[in-house]
């Protein structure tokens, strides 16, 4: 199949064409999430450069540095029924941070709008507000994008297999990796990783960049095959009997049950934390103590000491002053025996 034929049959895709009809469903959300800088907005500027056919804009607002910049969750469309996002990317994938994320890849907050990271059950409440705004007729294609520049540690592998696990659990699929920076000489270590945590689809490219605007075969036609698998993603998973309505729900109740446990998780560790808090400060109190008592005994043995050298010295001044006192009277005694005897 030629480019021009996948490009027919992107354009066309539409659910109504799936075996059990739509199900409920009316669109694609390519749902990119990832770790802030890799290349989530410039991979959207890539698509829109290509799809369209024209030369390279920032349409997306792709950072001019590796710093935070996407804090909306905005919409692209590449048709009607193909609507990338833009989801806001994360600085680690802490505990608070993962909440937000899962919000949003399960499409539970509402799109086109900023996107703020909230701490303990404010995320509830967004979700909550979100409803009127948020569509079950969305079909979620979670799609994962990771910058080669960054190389793996058996840290980031085990965060991204617990990240990927709850995705999957979430979304009912093992998100697509889009790998960035293809030419970087990681990207053997990088791809293994991704592997080894048990991705199946990969697509990679050099993002087109305001640095790198020249368009060149391999990314065009690596570009619209991936959107062709996209949507035949779309079709394959789609041809199952599904309910929109009813996944909207589970992955709401999904989420907040997530939130809920990641609550109880972190009101463990703080309540670990301040026990540990108590536990040493109760040991310095006792050592302090300790040293306390400890100076006290010294300073008793010292008062003892230095009492029990001036009762020394005293008795030996007084012994001294009885030997005196003694050979004083001696010598008087003999002296009057001396005069006696002369008398005599
Ligand atoms: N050479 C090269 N540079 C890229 C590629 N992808 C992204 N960049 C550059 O990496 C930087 C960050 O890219 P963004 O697309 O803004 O990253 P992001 O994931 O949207 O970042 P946040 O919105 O902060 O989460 C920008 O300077 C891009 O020009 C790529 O494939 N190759
Ligand atoms: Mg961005």
């Amino acid at each position: 199949m030629d480019d021009a034929e996948r490009r027919r049959k992107i354009r066309d895709f539409t659910f109504d064409r799936c075996k059990r009809g739509n199900q409920g469903f009316e669109r694609i959300l390519l749902q990119l999430f990832g770790y802030v800088g890799h290349g989530k907005s410039s991979l959207i500027n890539t698509v829109m450069c290509v799809w369209y056919n024209s030369r390279y804009k920032n349409c997306a607002n792709a950072a001019g540095t590796d710093e935070s910049h996407t804090t909306e969750r905005l919409t692209y469309a590449v048709n009607k029924k193909i609507i990338m996002v833009d989801n806001r990317g994360c600085s680690s994938m802490n505990t608070y941070e993962t909440g937000e994320i899962f919000a949003q890849l399960g499409n539970l907050l509402p799109l086109d709008m900023s996107v703020g990271w909230s701490k303990g059950f404010e995320l509830v409440d967004r979700i909550v507000e979100a409803e009127p705004y948020v569509k079950a007729s969305d079909f979620i294609i979670p799609i994962f994008v990771y910058s080669v520049r960054h190389s793996p540690t058996p840290e980031l592998k085990n965060e991204l297999r617990g990240i990927f696990e709850t995705a999957r659990q979430l979304t009912m699929v093992v998100p697509t990796v889009v790998l960035t920076h293809m030419n970087h000489p990681n990207y053997t270590e990088v791809e293994n990783m991704f592997r080894d945590i048990g991705t199946e689809t990969f697509f990679a490219l050099e993002n087109y960049t305001e640095e790198n605007p020249r368009r060149i075969r391999e990314t065009d036609e690596s570009v619209i095959q991936f959107l062709y698998e996209v949507i035949n993603d779309a079709y394959f998973r789609a041809d199952h009997r599904r309910d929109a309505d009813q996944e909207m729900i589970d992955r709401k109740l999904f989420v907040l049950n997530y939130i809920h446990n990641r609550e109880l998780m972190i009101q463990k560790i703080n309540l670990e934390r301040q026990r540990n808090v108590e536990k040493i400060r109760i040991a310095k109190d006792h050592r302090l103590k300790q040293e306390e008592e400890e100076k006290q005994r010294q300073k008793c043995q010292k008062l003892h000491r230095e009492r029990m050298e001036r009762l020394q010295q005293e008795f030996e001044r007084q012994r001294l002053q009885a030997q005196y006192e003694h050979e004083e009277r001696m010598r008087q005694l003999g002296n009057k025996k001396g005069k006696n005897n002369y008398k005599k």
